[in-house]
């Protein structure tokens, strides 16, 4: 669903102003949204995910585990799919905590694409390059938004996800690099434009919430506090958008209709978006990229 029809029904739990303000800029930060009781929840449900990493020893298709990982000191870059896992965190997914709030930015109807919970242990787990989140999983129009819940809040020193103001409504860059590996990293050539004063880095605490549009150009920097920063990020869709290829993530709530009703009709926007790699050859995540340039 485009913006102008969004706007059309009334807000939920946002103001008029913070709509705008989220179709303006491509982002949206919420200070403290999520409330104190579902916050314990959500720590109970992430530290039982945490444990059970303890006895994996490789990176499967749930734990993606950091340099140092052991049972004595869990370390992990990723839990994917973590509604999958644990149900406390599906519920929070399908709860109108959420999925009111996503509504007012993508319509009343709205649909779960996947979710994962990246974790930054701290004293200096990796960040991200700047990339946009699409083409790793093009829709038919660009409403899908990831929701960014900082369960425990995000200080500076912890790598809070930053943005470009705007960059929503710019080109969709590629996420390959020169040798055709699908990088999700936007290459140096590309980022001309770029000031170091363009950033935002929002931070705040617990519960702080970011609703972030698929095409916004955004990273973060590595996690330098002895402090894991917790970040459960949901992504959903307006219910007419509908996903083209497979999800580099699978979930089998993919697709599942968190609030109103099915669409009939796709939306469709005809601004094109680069094709992915073929997910079902499996998936390699941004982190296996890095370390192969870092020991090269
Ligand atoms: O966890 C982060 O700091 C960034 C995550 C991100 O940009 C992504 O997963 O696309």
């Amino acid at each position: 669903m485009i913006p102008e029809r969004v706007l059309e029904h009334p807000g939920i739990v946002l103001t008029e102003q913070q709509r705008r303000r989220f179709f303006a800029d491509g982002f949206l930060v919420l200070e403290k949204y999520v409330p104190e009781a579902w916050l314990k929840r959500l720590r109970h449900a992430t530290e039982e995910l945490i444990e059970h990493s303890r006895s994996v020893t490789e990176s499967n298709s749930t734990f993606v585990l950091e340099e140092g990982h052991s049972p004595e000191n869990p370390r992990l870059h990723r839990v994917s799919s973590p509604q999958d896992q644990h149900p406390i965190l599906w519920e929070f997914m399908s709860d109108p905590v959420l999925t009111d709030l996503v509504a007012d930015v993508v319509g009343p109807d709205v649909k779960f694409h996947h979710a994962k919970l990246n974790i930054k242990s701290g004293k200096g787990s990796r960040g991200f390059d700047w990339h946009q989140d699409i083409p790793a999983w093009p829709h038919t129009d660009y409403s899908p938004v990831t929701v960014g819940v900082y369960i425990n809040g995000c200080t500076p020193e912890q790598g809070p996800l930053s943005f470009i103001p705007g960059s929503h409504m710019g080109p969709l860059y590629s996420m390959y690099d020169h040798d055709g590996n699908f990088v999700v990293r936007i290459r140096d050539e590309d980022l001309g434009w770029m000031a170091d004063d363009m950033a935002v880095k929002p931070v705040g605490g617990p519960g702080t919430t970011i609703l972030l549009n698929c095409r916004t150009v955004h990273g973060s920097t590595p996690n330098r506090s002895p402090d894991p920063r917790l970040l459960l990020l949901p992504v959903y869709s307006s219910a007419d958008s509908f996903a083209y290829t497979p999800s580099p993530i699978p979930s089998r709530h993919q697709g599942d209709i968190v609030r109103g009703q099915p669409a009939r009709y796709a939306s469709m926007d005809p601004r094109p978006c680069e094709m992915p790699p073929d997910w079902r050859n499996g998936y390699r995540t941004v982190w296996q990229f890095k370390k192969d340039t870092e020991s090269t």
